[in-house]
């Protein structure tokens, strides 16, 4: 079921390619014991018959490129390679292994809608088009730091979330912002994994969001974001686990509750709301305290919120007691 290409960078048997297993495993258990056992169900996620039937060409392809933000460079590490960034992917919707750039042409990216509810002064819904004329678009070259310890560094395009925030202009009450991912079955074909809580979503604090760092994300390497990369819309939060950067974005609700994300709803001993890069916390089932970069293969420290520390440190300060291991899992 795993088609497993042996790459320079790849993690022992031990970690990542076992991660997806551990956790398929243990969700279909969980949602077995709880009864509604749908007999006949494809375990293994079949083949939509509409992969790579929209290759259409982005209709915002002439946005592109966009002029950087000389604040945000990573003049200590090499850029990613574009193939390796587009080519080695974390797309849960199309399959949990790493090769899901083929299949997630079958996604459709026009017309996209957006919807913005909940705690706001009117709930609307903007199509995507709509959005990138109203925003002021930058490219930015972040880290990327997966939980399960690959990095990597490239140029986003996109536009800093305070911007949407404006937009939106969340009620006084709004203390988080909620985010969904795109739930197609047509195309997604592991949408058809019950057992996992689709769609995907994951959440910030108000306070995160109006951070500079957090940045909404519509390009990449100067051009439209690949699909397999989250377009049309993602998020990128480099100073977080990168399962927090959440892909292909349909909707943002303002709301007064922490949301859970679907990393959370999974196993939330391992994957909790914060997790803000911390080398010294290990995962429960592997060290956090090195990372390996794509392309180069090599293996170096990883840093305290992935060395962002100096932008967003302060967003924590007051939470370290109350919130103990969990700011950083
Ligand atoms: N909707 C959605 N967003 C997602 C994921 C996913 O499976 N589904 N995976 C996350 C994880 S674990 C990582 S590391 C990054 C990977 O982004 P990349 O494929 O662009 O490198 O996307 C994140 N966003
Ligand atoms: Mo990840």
């Amino acid at each position: 079921m795993l088609i497993k290409v042996k790459r320079g960078w790849e993690l022992p048997e031990s970690a990542a390619i076992s991660e997806s297993q551990y956790l398929n495993r243990r969700s279909l258990l969980k949602k077995l014991a709880v009864g509604s056992v749908l007999a006949g169900s494809a375990l293994s996620g079949g083949m939509s018959l509409s992969r790579r039937a929209y290759a259409e060409t982005d209709p915002s392809a002439d946005l592109y490129p966009v002029s950087a933000n000389g604040k945000y460079t990573v003049p200590e590490r090499p850029l990613t390679s574009e193939k390796d960034a587009t080519t080695y992917n974390n797309f849960y919707e199309f399959g949990t292994h790493k090769g899901i750039y083929e299949d997630a042409q079958a996604m459709k990216l026009r017309p996209w809608e957006i919807r913005i509810d909940g705690l706001v002064e009117k709930e609307m819904t903007l199509d995507i088009d709509g959005l990138l004329s109203k925003v002021q678009l930058e490219e930015r070259v972040y880290r990327h730091r997966c939980v399960e310890t690959w990095a990597m560094t490239v140029p986003w395009s996109g536009f800093p979330m305070s911007q949407l925030i404006a937009l939106a202009k969340p009620l006084s009450g709004a203390k988080y912002i909620r985010m969904e991912t795109l739930a197609d079955k047509e195309a997604m074909s592991n949408l058809g994994a019950f057992w996992y809580p689709w769609p995907y979503t994951e959440g910030v604090t108000m306070e995160e969001g109006m951070n500079d760092l957090c940045f909404m994300v519509t390009g990449l390497f100067g051009k439209p974001l690949p699909k397999q990369n989250g377009a049309p819309l993602r998020i990128a939060l480099p100073w977080k686990y990168g399962f927090k950067s959440i892909k292909s974005i349909v909707r943002f609700t303002f709301t007064d509750e922490r949301p859970v994300g679907y990393w959370e709803e999974l196993q939330d001993s391992e994957y909790g709301f914060w997790a803000n890069v911390n080398p010294e916390v290990p995962h429960p089932r592997w060290s956090q305290a090195q990372e390996r970069l794509l392309t180069t293969g090599d293996t170096v420290p990883t840093q305290l919120y992935n060395g962002y520390g100096e932008f967003v440190a302060g967003l924590y300060s007051g939470l370290q007691e109350s919130e103990g291991i969990r700011l950083f899992r």
